[in-house]
């Protein structure tokens, strides 16, 4: 039961941001700018639109929820969060980085239109995210603002997800990187901070007290660390079932995972156990049996597939 309610409370989610992703991304000229360039336009829609499980809006939205609030604002700062997860996509596939030709089942954004195109169309959505998060429409108070924007650029940026990324880079030429200690830190900044930037942002736009902020960063930190093994584990899976191109890659390009630095099992062993750790944070949470959902998802990203 709690699984179904996980399961249509995800969808209804992604149905919303997808909704507001494609307002946004319309053809109406924000102020100061002029007439949309109708082919840029066409591949920023492309690399967000149309996919993707929508994970962060949800803990974003869900987290809010627990607070009792549930608006338009909170669904701007979720798909301002989507917007800088899908421009991280387009990035991280071009050439020069993972060179991947496919992505959520579709050609590469670089594919579908050509790399300066998608190299502007990652900084087009990162661009935008805070714009979006810094309107006024996303929140009346423009402290809560700053402390959104404040917090998403520390998540996306050296401290977080692109700092994360530069360590990645390096790993592939560093041996102590492939330490598990080393890989740990590597993905709680590549992809940790932005899940976790999705429940400090639901947390703050409830105007969570420091009680709740406190049990709902425990559990922003161990669902990250619990996604990102996940992802590394359903690499080696899809490898060994389908000799899958990704795995083969980053075994060939050296790169830290937490298989390579653990083993299969451990690291399957270490999924679990963070989901378990990211479930039993709620359970001090004063509002327990509404975090059913957050719970819930905590069991998903270590049991999901794709
Ligand atoms: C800015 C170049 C650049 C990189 C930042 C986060 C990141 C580093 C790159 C994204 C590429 C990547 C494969 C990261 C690992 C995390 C991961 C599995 C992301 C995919 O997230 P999901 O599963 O994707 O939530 P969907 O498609 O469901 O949104």
């Amino acid at each position: 039961e709690a699984t179904a309610e996980f399961e249509s409370r995800l969808n209804d989610v992604a149905a919303s941001t997808e909704g507001l992703l494609d307002r946004l991304l319309g053809s109406a000229p924000l102020p100061g700018e002029t007439a949309r360039p109708p082919r840029f336009l066409e591949a920023m829609r492309y690399a967000s639109l149309g996919g993707g499980k929508r994970l962060r809006p949800f803990l974003l939205i869900e987290t809010a929820r627990l607070f009792g609030v549930e608006n338009e604002g909170v669904l701007r700062a979720a798909a301002a969060l989507e917007m800088i997860h899908c421009y991280s996509l387009v990035h991280d596939d071009l050439p020069a980085l993972d060179n991947d030709d496919l992505r959520r089942g579709r050609p590469t954004t670089h594919k579908a239109f050509d790399e300066a195109t998608a190299i502007l169309v990652g900084d087009g959505l990162l661009t935008y995210a805070f714009d979006v998060t810094a309107d006024p429409a996303t929140h009346a108070d423009p402290g809560i603002r700053v402390e959104l924007v404040l917090s998403l650029a520390r998540a996306a940026g050296l401290g977080g997800m692109i700092g994360g990324q530069v360590l990645d880079l390096e790993a592939e030429r560093a041996p102590e990187a492939h330490k598990p200690e080393a890989v740990i830190k590597l993905q709680a900044m590549k992809t940790g901070a932005l899940l976790h930037y999705a429940v400090k942002a639901g947390a703050i736009l409830g105007k969570a007290d420091a009680a709740a902020k406190a049990a709902l960063s425990d559990y922003g930190h161990a669902l990250g660390a619990a996604f990102q093994v996940a992802d590394d584990i359903l690499d080696v899976e899809s490898d060994e079932a389908a000799l899958g191109k990704r795995a083969g890659k980053d075994a060939d390009r050296n790169k830290a995972t937490l298989v390579a630095a653990l083993g299969l099992e451990a690291a399957r062993e270490r999924r679990d156990k963070l989901s378990a750790a990211a479930i039993a944070a709620l359970d001090s949470f004063p509002q327990g049996a509404k975090a059913i959902v957050l719970k819930e998802a905590a069991r998903f990203v270590a049991t999901r597939k794709s």
